[in-house]
């Protein structure tokens, strides 16, 4: 069986990172450990004020510590929202301690939306988060993120429209140091939405798309970055792995839609892990 570990927060109620990964890539048929950075009453989102945050870097050390003593390897490590430079700096050294040749390193540098940078993050952290992405094999920005990474105006990379644009924006994604990029929201038409591809191995490009739906949900990045990930994990192409976060995104905003004003945190993934998982079923013990 395959094996991930996730390193990113726990927003008790929200359900993003954490309560995104665990369930999402679970129902994907990959074992799923996770290391904690932060225990959250909510995420940081809007919609959500006064959480409390209790942070955890100086217990990554020790739980990697321990798990050096085990023997514990994983096929992936997949970083998602982290908190401080000070804890991107304890990450790359267990991306350092636990990485072997043959191990996928999945990083979604979590920074904002809509262009706008989510709570407690600076020009600092943009800084560091450039050097965690530099050692990745996968690195999955937004368009916010994408424009952050690259000293970019949000407007010039969101209004990108043309293959030839996207395929540049990734191409100097990938100059920050990692394989492959892959760039969310991409949309090349008003009716469409997904995401746009890139990998510096073979300069391979694509889009992959679904029926577009207007508004903004909150944690549809995680769910894309965690299917992403354990899609990679099975050992499916970027591509194909591309293509089921694109669907299985989309189903989810779908299932939300009647519920929109009441789940205004996040999107109704849970019934839509049936079809996930079965769409996994040829890919498990690869
Ligand atoms: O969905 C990304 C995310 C993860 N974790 C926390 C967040 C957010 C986005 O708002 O606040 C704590």
């Amino acid at each position: 069986m395959k094996r991930l570990v996730t390193i990113q927060d726990i927003s008790c109620f929200g359900k993003c990172s954490l309560t995104v990964a665990l369930p999402v890539i679970s129902a994907m048929g990959v074992e799923t450990a996770v290391i904690p950075t932060a225990v959250l009453s909510t995420h940081t989102g809007s919609g959500f004020s006064g959480y409390t945050f209790h942070d955890l870097t100086s217990d990554i050390p020790k739980i990697s510590a321990h798990w050096k003593k085990l023997g514990l390897k994983f096929d992936t490590i997949y970083t998602g929202y982290i908190g401080s430079c000070e804890q991107i700096e304890v990450v790359k050294r267990f991306i350092r301690d636990f990485r072997t040749d043959e191990t996928l390193v999945v990083v979604d540098p979590v920074m904002g939306d809509a262009g706008r940078m989510y709570a407690g993050f600076d020009a600092k952290f943009v800084e560091s988060m450039h050097s965690l992405c530099s050692v990745a094999d996968c690195i999955l920005p937004n368009a916010t993120e994408a424009a952050l990474l690259l000293n970019k105006p949000y407007d010039e990379i969101a209004g990108c429209e043309s293959p030839e644009e996207l395929r540049e924006i990734l191409r100097k994604l990938t100059g920050l140091g990692c394989k492959n990029a892959v760039f969310t929201g991409a949309c090349s038409d008003p009716a469409l939405n997904g995401a746009a591809a890139y990998s510096a191995l073979n300069e391979d490009f694509f889009i992959a798309t679904c029926e577009n739906i207007d508004g903004s949900y909150h944690s549809t990045g995680d769910i894309f970055s965690s299917v992403v990930s354990g899609g990679m994990t099975l050992g499916m192409e970027l591509k194909t792995a591309v293509e089921l976060a694109v669907n299985f995104t989309h189903d989810c905003i779908k299932a939300t839609q009647p519920l929109r004003e009441e789940m205004f945190y996040s999107v109704r993934f849970e019934p839509c892990l049936g079809e996930l998982a079965k769409a996994c079923e040829g890919f498990i013990d690869n």
